[in-house]
């Protein structure tokens, strides 16, 4: 039985999101939990950590980039999270055998729309209906591992800044003889089609800008770092890093956009960067908030938290209360097309947010019949209140019974 037959099961014919229907077919691989997330937008919820955080970085492009007393970055904040694949991947140059294509690792609606993987789905949209310099902050979709900092839904700012040739050399003695463009050669430091000081001029103008955007979030005295980084949409490409508490963590990727995007939006004679930073990510190290599953607590015990006026108010998170854990293994031999993700799905579904964490313990192979078998433990908590074993047993029996009807497998 393959996935995409056993999804058709879930939705029929067609699946409704935000009001617009879709024809299902072989790609739908979304889920109705999945889908019971769109339309959340976090985000958007007004005092939750989030928001905070989109806020302080909201403010940070608000303060420091004035046209005399307007702000130079336009906000977008509720646009859909249902794009084509076309906007998600071709629009960014992701090549046909991209890994991020893999039904493994996206939402399909179906086999021409996909829930976002990230907000640079928008960018050549947004350019071409005009703006120069803007913000956009939306929920984004990943199939992914189970664990305390993943959770197949995060929040994304996408930032993207352009500039004509007056706008980049303003700031240059003698502007004279510079050109944005060249008829050159693909270095690690520019693309073909950039000077060298165009290139160095826009890296300047956005790791001055982000590193300062860090300091404010994170403070003065932090440390940060540049690392070399790729990105189909991108080049040269990086990633920030932050040290807190002693470890590196990647707060955002970046680079140079690749001049093709700005080509097929119709702003060729310009040049631009472009960067992508995780809330979540920044939220759960500014506030030490332990687990990614959190953000999505109606808890009054967790938001009541997060509830001041002013959005750079220092908040540490106190957990509420930590109840026990409950741990189940469950072991099976794998049918052929086996994939992880289909089962981390599974479990998703079935257990909800109960599941805190699902991991391989075991991969076997058994030497005559050459057949694989996986063992995987997961680890079952409510986040407010003590679960029972017999509360666990019923929803792993589930898991195990979903896990052989659905994906095939043979539990041992
Ligand atoms: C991207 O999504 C690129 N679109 C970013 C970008 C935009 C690059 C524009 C260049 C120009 P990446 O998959 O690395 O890249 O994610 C970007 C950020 O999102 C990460 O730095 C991290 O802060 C956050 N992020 C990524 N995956 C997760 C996850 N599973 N959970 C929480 N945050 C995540
Ligand atoms: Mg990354």
């Amino acid at each position: 039985v393959s996935q995409a037959t056993s999804q058709n099961q879930l939705f029929g014919e067609s699946v409704s999101i935000s009001g617009t229907t879709y024809e299902t077919d072989t790609m739908t691989n979304v889920t109705p939990k999945i889908l019971e997330k769109v339309g959340k937008n976090l985000h958007n919820r007004k005092k939750h950590p989030l928001n905070l955080m989109r806020w302080r970085i909201q403010n940070f492009f608000n303060d420091n980039f004035l046209k005399g007393r307007t702000p130079v970055f336009s906000v977008h904040d509720d646009i859909k999270p249902v794009v084509t694949l076309e906007q998600n991947f071709d629009s960014l140059l992701a090549p046909a055998d991209h890994p991020s294509r893999k039904p493994t690792d996206s939402y399909y609606v179906n086999s021409s729309y996909m829930l976002r993987a990230h907000t640079s789905a928008h960018q050549r949209d947004m350019m071409k209906s005009g703006l120069d310099a803007f913000l956009l902050v939306g929920d984004v979709y990943r199939r992914d591992e189970i664990d305390a900092t993943h959770y197949p839904v995060f929040h994304q700012v996408e930032g993207v800044r352009l500039f004509s040739q007056r706008e980049l050399f303003s700031n240059v003695a003698d502007p004279t003889g510079l050109s944005l463009f060249e008829d050159g050669r693909k270095t690690d430091h520019k693309q073909a089609i950039h000077t060298m000081e165009s290139a160095k001029l826009v890296e300047h103008d956005m790791k001055s800008s982000l590193e300062k955007m860090a300091n404010h979030i994170f403070g003065k005295d932090i440390e940060s770092r540049w690392v070399d980084a790729y990105f189909p949409f991108t080049h040269p490409s990086w990633e920030l890093e932050i040290k807190h508490q002693g470890e590196w963590l990647e707060v955002l990727g970046c680079g140079i956009m690749e001049q093709e995007i700005l080509k097929s939006a119709g702003v060729d004679h310009k040049v631009g960067w472009a960067f992508g930073i995780g809330l979540e990510r920044l939220a759960m190290k500014l506030y030490s908030i332990p687990d990614i599953r959190l953000f999505w607590s109606e808890d009054t015990g967790f938001m009541s938290q997060f509830d001041v006026d002013d959005v750079n108010t220092p908040i540490t998170y106190k957990p509420i209360s930590q109840f026990p854990q409950c741990s189940n293994d469950i072991s099976f031999w794998l049918p052929d097309g086996y994939s992880e993700n289909d089962f981390y799905d599974l479990v998703r579904t079935i257990g909800g947010d109960l599941v805190e964490q699902v991991s391989l313990v075991d991969d076997f192979c058994n030497p005559k019949t050459q057949r694989h078998s996986h063992c995987y433990r997961i680890v079952y908590r409510h986040m407010e209140k003590t679960l029972t074993q017999k509360e666990v047993n019923v929803i792993h029996e589930a898991i195990q019974q979903q896990a052989a009807d659905l994906l095939g497998v043979e539990i041992r």
